[in-house]
């Protein structure tokens, strides 16, 4: 670079003096010199210019100031503009909602049988009198035309399809959760290959077909054109077809209103929060004997006094660490951290649902203080069951963490309401003390949005 410098200027008489000859030869020795490791006393004044902009000394050489951006040079011009583009506000997050207005997508079939019923009606433009003619231009008509017909509503899928990055974080969540991580985007690159290769092989057939100098052939190359198109076009439409189930799935999440007070049940598999739902809302949750029945999150909604309430069940959560964690349980966290929920937490102390009382400890504990800021009640299930205590003594001499978990053995958390959905126990307490929360609930929200943060 240097040397290139140096020729440069001494080839274009810029260095009208020997002194500025001196000084140019000067400059370049210092630099090699500077940037030498083995002479590192050397030129410590070039030393330090070495990791700053070159410096010229003839005049109209320089052309642009340059300075520092990510450890290079560049010419200032330039750098403001990238700097401006990359310090635009960045786009804001769209509120949820988004898989409602997914667009509909049709099965591959569809696309493919339809589009090629569109290029066989095209006739060739009137008035050519010539066959040959009026042939390659039929036929360089049907094949663009079959390309559009196959391209656009691909086009149109990879426009309205939104940008996970620009989702709200919850329905991010939604989507890595439910297709797996990388799914969406890994199927939206395959639907954009498949427009580009489609658009690209048509492009090509339509201009040999319009090269051709018979009648035959451009018939030959015509049949050929959308011979290739349709393999093409089957050969990849599972991507359509993927996008189609994608669309489908996420359409099927329930549409949650974020400024509607929400209900969260929480609490580990098969302790009763589905029965609850079933009698707090117009939710209908399926309700079995076995962990996980509940493999996704569900709406259901409350009136009181006109104003109207959400409630979702979620799959339980497990004692173990959030790296271990299957998906489902990834759904009920993603609820807490994202959506502004008030928490009723269930707690089964008969042990009948398969985690034991103290593991629901462990679990109840880090799940509350890791979501202190919601709103919270807790309840004890299915209470008829609970004839006996399972600890009958606490002892006072254990140390303050086990004499908590013993009394949470005992009656769960202090304060929970003890329910039975099958003797009917506790419900109109709980009721009662749920319509309070989420009357506080709205309060928050609305003193939230209220503030000039929001
Ligand atoms: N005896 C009794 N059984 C109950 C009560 N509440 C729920 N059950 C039973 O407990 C089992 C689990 O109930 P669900 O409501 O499905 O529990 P869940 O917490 O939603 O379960 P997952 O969705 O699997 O996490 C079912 O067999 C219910 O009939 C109750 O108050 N008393
Ligand atoms: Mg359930």
């Amino acid at each position: 670079m240097l040397v290139m410098e140096l020729v440069l200027l001494l080839s274009s008489n810029m260095i009208v003096s020997r002194h500025s000859f001196v000084k140019a030869i000067h400059f370049y020795l210092s630099h090699v010199i500077a940037n030498a490791p083995e002479y590192p006393g050397l030129f410590p004044e070039a030393r330090k210019q070495v990791n700053a902009p070159s410096m010229f000394f003839c005049r109209n050489l320089q052309t642009t100031t340059y300075e520092v951006v990510k450890g290079s040079y560049v010419p200032v011009t330039q750098t403001k503009s990238e700097t401006a583009n990359e310090e635009k506000t960045p786009r804001k997050l769209e509120s949820v909602g988004a898989f409602q207005r997914l667009p509909m997508v049709k099965p591959s079939v569809d696309i493919l049988y339809s589009a090629l019923r569109q290029a066989k009606k095209i006739s060739p433009t009137k008035g050519i009198v010539n066959i040959a003619k009026r042939e390659r231009n039929r036929g360089a008509r049907q094949l663009d035309a079959l390309t559009k017909e196959l391209g656009i509503p691909l086009r149109e899928y990879l426009e309205n399809f939104p940008n996970k990055k620009y989702l709200h974080h919850y329905e991010r969540s939604l989507i890595e959760l439910t297709l797996g991580d990388g799914k969406y985007e890994e199927v939206l690159g395959r639907v954009n290959a498949l427009k580009k290769k489609v658009v690209s092989v048509g492009k090509e057939h339509a201009s040999l077909c319009a090269k051709s100098t018979t009648k035959r052939e451009a018939e030959e190359r015509l049949s050929e054109g959308m011979k290739k198109l349709e393999a093409i076009f089957k050969l990849e439409a599972k991507a359509v077809d993927d996008l189609l189930n994608i669309a489908k799935t996420l359409r099927a999440v329930p549409v949650v209103d974020l400024e509607t007070p929400t209900l969260c049940l929480v609490g580990a598999p098969n302790v009763g929060k589905s029965s609850l739902v079933r009698i707090l809302s117009t939710g209908k949750p399926e309700v079995c004997n076995y962990p996980f029945t509940t493999r996704g999150i569900l709406m259901g909604h409350i009136t009181v006094n006109y104003q109207r309430f959400q409630v979702t069940d979620t799959p339980g959560l497990l004692r173990r660490c959030d790296d271990d964690r299957n998906n489902l349980e990834k759904l009920t966290l993603a609820v807490l951290s994202h959506l502004p929920t008030a928490v009723l937490y269930v707690h089964d102390l008969t042990g009948e649902c398969g985690t034991s009382p103290s593991n629901q400890y462990i679990i109840y504990k880090e799940v509350r203080e890791r979501f202190s800021n919601h709103l919270w009640v807790d309840v004890v299930s299915k209470c008829d069951l609970l004839q006996k205590s399972p600890v009958d003594n606490i002892t006072e001499d254990g140390d303050e963490d086990s004499l908590e978990m013993a009394r949470y053995r005992k009656a769960g958390p202090e304060g929970a309401i003890l329910v039975s959905v099958k003797t009917e126990t506790g419900l109109d307490e709980l009721k009662s003390r749920v319509h309070d929360m989420l009357i506080s609930q709205l309060d928050k929200l609305k003193s939230e949005s209220a503030s000039p943060e929001s």
